[in-house]
């Protein structure tokens, strides 16, 4: 590489000449370039021009030695010891290559015979220096462009170059956000279909929210496919800013829903739109939590049930894209995260910039089994840390406020709420046990604890015996319940059997209750259809007294409890319980377009919201759909439900050691 054409690299923009000292004058200096004195006064052309030869050889040497230097053992072992050349290592497998790296001496190597070394040595030799000169060039190359990039370019390409080594790190053998997974033979699980019921009357009720789903889905296909949700008043898509611009919200989270009653043609459809449209390479700010518990947890179901690997990768690419939500001074994430830029950020009406207990706590689940699918422990690293960070704080009377500060690792306000904003950090407790096959003690233990505190804390009773569980503010009990809070009796009594057997009945018990008083909440509108929130005070019980609570969104959780309830007491009041739900929502939710929240339960006319919920079809239609199946369809034993209903298989011992092994 002749010197001059390294000036350009080096060089200012003024070109060669404007180098300055004894190159800068003259001719080489350019029109009115200052004549610079030799010992003898000016230099003559021919001296400039042999200094200008000794200056550029000079260069050309000390870039040669630069690039040359690394490479030099192997030119000097090609030539003269040619027999360790042999014995050499191929190179490490390119990135992405998920082939192990070959033991020395394997591989090329043995096609070199014992006899004709010298022919061999003196061809290796010339295909050393070809290789020096090729590596050489390259390094040019490199470096022209990095200089002519800019220096956020710069600085940009290293911070993706050092996550990108990290990530590889952890994977050991492949590189971050490549095709390559691990093998994992598909197991299939019990339970991802079940039997028909055997009363006809369930049966025709089953039928019935099939035929639900059937609605909301051709709706939502014809309005708005693609999009995130549907408008079904006004038959257009409707875009939340939850997924930024992730599309294929109500697709994802209908999956297995669509799964599992079988509507076949559906769930093709919806598999191949995953297949050819979702698309998370997008410049998107998100919810973590919402895309989280939809996306991630919709492509893990979809891959459990049927073992499509598309959803496996999906689920997994994703996972990768949330990661840097985790790069806080904790390592509790943020609650938004650009999923491009990689740049996180809370809520900007959460206390002192906190993130939220719900949100940061439940991404447990789902994480668990991104490291089981992709063989990446940091996923699952990411959520124990956010557990130790947790265990080292103190808890105001046992309880966990809904804020904590992802830079101080300190409480925001001292609120504490098993709906909105907590519930389902608690959930996530529980279920990470079951969904570990009751190996994670401490899940166990964080759990019970809560519950304990909740009992003396925040459940209370009515003046005519309704059991709710209040908010605390600081110490203060506000005595009002929130829908969300609801999911909580399908809780208690899916943890009955591990709680302390002195303790077993009143888990079922606190199960019941709620249940009982979220029914009352529902029986005591005009619609049969509950409020957002429901109040214990000013003489009212299981009431909403605030005009802006009184809306009903299409939310799941009551329902769930009814679920759960069956589940374990096989109380027919459950069933019928949720049939009377079933026909509120036919009679005020359903519309020719679909289905559609409402703005006040407690109205005799029903004002539209104008949303069909993805919720809808992935949790409120699928725990219906389960409240009238036998017991064999996701029995319990063999699946934890994430908060957004998405089955998750439980992960047994040997299982784990598997993929430990991998
Ligand atoms: C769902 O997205 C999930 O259940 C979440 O945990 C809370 N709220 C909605 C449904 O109401």
């Amino acid at each position: 590489m002749p010197a001059v054409s390294l000036l350009p690299l080096f060089g200012s923009p003024a070109g060669p000449g404007a180098l300055g000292g004894p190159l800068g004058g003259g001719p080489l200096g350019g029109p009115g370039g200052r004549k610079v004195p030799g010992p003898s006064g000016a230099f003559r052309l021919t001296e400039k021009f042999v200094l200008l030869l000794v200056f550029s050889a000079f260069i050309t040497l000390c870039f040669g030695a630069i690039f040359f230097l690394p490479d030099s053992p192997k030119l000097l072992s090609g030539v003269f010891f040619h027999s360790s050349t042999l014995q050499q290592p191929p190179p490490p497998p390119a990135q992405g290559d998920p082939r192990p790296p070959q033991p020395p001496g394997a591989g090329s190597s043995s096609t070199y015979g014992a006899g004709g070394a010298a022919v061999v040595a003196a061809g290796e030799a010339a295909e050393n220096l070809a290789k020096i000169r090729e590596d050489h060039e390259r390094a040019l190359r490199e470096a022209k462009e990095t200089l002519q990039k800019l220096p956020e370019e710069i600085h940009r390409d290293i911070h993706q170059d050092k996550a990108k080594f990290l990530l590889q790190d952890k994977l050991g053998r492949r590189e971050a956000g490549a095709v390559g997974l691990p093998d994992l033979p598909f197991r299939k699980r019990i339970g991802a279909t079940g039997a028909e019921p055997a009363d006809p009357v369930i049966r025709q009720k089953r039928e019935k929210i099939k035929e639900m789903m059937k609605h909301a889905w051709d709706n939502y296909k014809h309005y708005a496919w693609g999009l995130n949700e549907l408008k079904p008043i006004s038959k257009q898509g409707h875009s939340s800013n939850l997924f930024g611009n992730i599309q294929g919200a109500t697709i994802v989270d209908a999956l297995d829903t669509l799964y599992i009653m079988e509507m076949k043609d559906e769930f093709k459809e919806a598999k191949e739109w995953v297949e050819k449209n979702l698309d998370f390479n997008v410049n998107a700010e998100v919810s973590v939590f919402e895309v989280n518990i939809r996306f991630v947890g919709g492509l893990l179901s979809a891959y459990y049930l049927t073992g499509e690997e598309i959803f496996r990768k999906k689920a997994v690419e994703l996972g990768e894209k949330l990661l840097p939500a985790f790069n806080t001074p904790t390592g509790i994430p943020w609650a938004l995260l650009n999923i491009k830029s990689g740049i996180g950020r809370n809520w900007p009406w959460a206390s002192g910039g906190s993130s939220i207990l719900a949100e940061f706590g439940t991404l447990h689940l789902e994480f668990i089994h991104l490291s089981h699918l992709s063989g990446n422990p940091v996923f699952a690293e990411k959520v124990m840390n956010i557990r130790k960070v947790l265990n080292r704080l103190d808890k105001p009377e046992g309880l966990y406020p809904n804020y904590l500060n992802p830079s101080s690792g300190q409480w925001g306000q001292h609120h504490v709420s098993i709906g909105g904003l907590g519930d389902s950090f608690y959930e996530y407790l529980l279920k990470a046990w079951l969904m570990s096959d009751k190996t994670d003690e401490e899940g166990m233990q964080m759990y019970y604890d809560a519950v304990q505190s909740m009992e003396t804390h925040l459940i209370r009773k009515s003046s005519t015996g309704l059991m709710y569980i209040a908010e605390w503010k600081g110490g203060l009990l506000e005595h009002k319940m929130g829908h969300l809070t609801c999911f909580a009796g399908g809780m208690f009594v899916l943890g009955a059997d591990g709680a302390p057997a002195d303790k077993t009945g009143r888990h079922i018990e606190l199960g019941a209750e709620i249940a009982r008083t979220c029914h009352e909440s529902y029986d005591r509108t005009s619609m049969k259809l509950g409020p957002e929130a429901f109040r214990f005070d000013g003489g009212v019980e299981a009431i909403a007294t605030r005009q802006n609570e009184k809306y009903y969104i299409l939310r799941p959780e009551v329902i769930e409890t009814y679920m759960y309830m069956w589940r374990f007491t096989h109380d027919p009041k459950y069933q019928q319980w949720g049939w009377e739900a079933v026909e509120a929502l036919e009679k005020y939710c359903r519309v020719d377009g679909g289905y559609s929240g409402i703005r006040d339960v407690y109205s005799n006319h029903q004002t539209h919201d104008d949303v069909q919920q993805s919720f809808f079809l992935s949790e409120t239609l699928k725990y219906l759909y389960l409240l009238f199946s036998e017991d064999d369809l996701l029995p319990f034993e063999h699946w934890v439900f994430n908060t957004e209903a998405h089955p998750l298989p439980v992960l047994t011992r040997e299982e784990r050691g598997e993929s430990k092994n991998k």
